[in-house]
């Protein structure tokens, strides 16, 4: 497997939560190693252009008022087969349908309210990295 860089965001119901901790912990014993953080309260302009790609889906206002509710923490998570990696320990986009031991359905609430992100392919990984985080900002380690 090779070295991969995925991006994260611990969205504000778990910031909210204050579970930043226990979620960098998952990342840390999964191998996954944080290179870039930044926390930050998203603009509208931010949130909707983060996620252009849901635009015309019936959930796009919601998922945009709900980014905006309150501040994120977002990283750059680095490891072996990093985007896969992430997306298992984050688990199902819906809670209720999250494996067991997740970070989903341990801190999750609803399908709006999921706790966390993470890019979905090596592709958006690199520009969802690049939207957020200068390259001289991110750290090899
Ligand atoms: P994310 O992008 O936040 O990591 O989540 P994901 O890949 O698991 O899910 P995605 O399909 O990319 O959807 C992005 C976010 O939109 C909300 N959503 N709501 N009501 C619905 O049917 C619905 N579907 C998606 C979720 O908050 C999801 O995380
Ligand atoms: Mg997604």
């Amino acid at each position: 497997m090779a070295l991969e860089r995925t991006l994260s965001i611990i969205k504000p119901d778990a910031v909210a939560k204050n579970v930043i901790g226990q979620i960098y912990t998952r990342f840390e014993q999964a191998g996954l190693k944080v290179v870039a953080a930044k926390m930050k309260h998203l603009s509208r302009a931010e949130a909707e252009g983060f996620y252009a790609v849901h635009r015309e889906r019936p959930f796009f206002n919601a998922l945009v008022e709900f980014m905006i509710s309150g501040p994120v923490m977002i990283q750059v998570l680095e490891g072996e087969g990093a985007v896969l990696k992430n997306r298992e320990l984050m688990g199902a986009t819906n809670p209720k349908e999250a494996a067991p031991g997740t970070i989903r359905a341990d801190f999750a609430d609803s399908i709006d309210a999921n706790a966390v992100h993470g890019s979905d392919s090596l592709e958006n990984a690199a520009i969802e990295i690049a939207y957020f985080f200068p390259a001289t900002d991110v750290y090899a380690r």
